[in-house]
């Protein structure tokens, strides 16, 4: 499995000094003025996204909130838009900040985003702890989050739930009926790139789809991010790392 879950974010850049310092790291600032549209680069197959999940479960791990859930022959799934296998979804987390200014991962022609959520799938030939070892190990989805006054409903089963995993703790969330499909933005448009974990051990293995249009989050649902009891967890983003060699590609439809 993964080693790093147990440790406190400030903890990483010591039990961390030398693979998190590649060329393909993520996240980054994706200008795009200089991406390449990529005719190949269709829209995403969404399978099984639009089923309850499978015994959700919310979890604090010391430097996220995470869904996880179990495998069944319903789990969620993606192919196509690129991808050369099909990957399973296993978990999806966030990414926020303390101010309306800050909290995203990703920047579009610099724009940072109050808040950033990471679908993590793993490619199914993989067993789902080993995947992140292979270069083709993970297809992450990033989907950026701005502020409405509105509440969002798809979101309420993590806002309302957050109080339950205070400290390191984990809430079946089964009861609020959730499906990802209602978590995506409307609009299929993305940006395609090859990265890395955001977080330690940073692997290179991950490819990166980057929704281009947000989806929108209440200003009293971001409130219960933003509670004192999750403060170790407010603000969890990386820096932009170097674009390097890579080119940014963007879909077509
Ligand atoms: O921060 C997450 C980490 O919790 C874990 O999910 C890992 C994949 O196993 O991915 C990183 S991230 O790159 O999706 N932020
Ligand atoms: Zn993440």
């Amino acid at each position: 499995g993964i080693e790093y879950l147990n440790l406190r974010r400030s903890d990483w850049p010591e039990n961390w000094p030398e693979t998190c310092k590649g060329k393909k790291q993520s996240p980054i600032n994706i200008d795009d003025s200089e991406v390449k549209i990529n005719k190949n680069l269709r829209d995403i197959k969404f399978v099984n996204y639009d089923k309850v999940l499978n015994n959700p479960v919310l979890v604090n791990n010391g430097h996220s909130v995470k869904l996880d859930i179990e495998d069944d022959s319903n789990v969620p799934k993606i192919q196509d838009g690129g991808l050369k296998a099909e990957y399973k979804f296993q978990q999806l987390h966030f990414h926020w900040g303390s101010e309306n200014t800050t909290g995203s991962e990703h920047t579009l022609n610099n724009k940072i985003y109050p808040m950033e959520m990471h679908l993590v799938h793993y490619n199914s030939k993989y067993e789902k702890d080993e995947a992140h070892n292979y270069e083709d190990g993970l297809a992450v989805l990033a989907v950026f989050i701005k502020i409405d006054a509105n509440d969002n409903n798809a979101f309420s089963a993590f806002s309302q739930n957050l109080k339950f995993v205070y400290g390191n703790d984990s809430y079946d969330i089964s009861s609020s009926d959730l499906t990802l499909q209602a978590l995506l933005p409307k609009d299929s448009l993305y940006y395609r790139y090859q990265g890395s974990l955001t977080t330690p051990p940073c692997n290179e293995t991950v490819i990166w789809t980057v929704f281009a249009n947000p989806v929108t989050i209440g200003i009293e649902q971001i409130k219960e991010f933003r509670n004192e009891s999750l403060d170790d967890l407010v603000n969890n983003f990386r820096p932009i790392q170097n674009l390097n060699d890579r080119t940014v590609e963007k879909s077509y439809n």
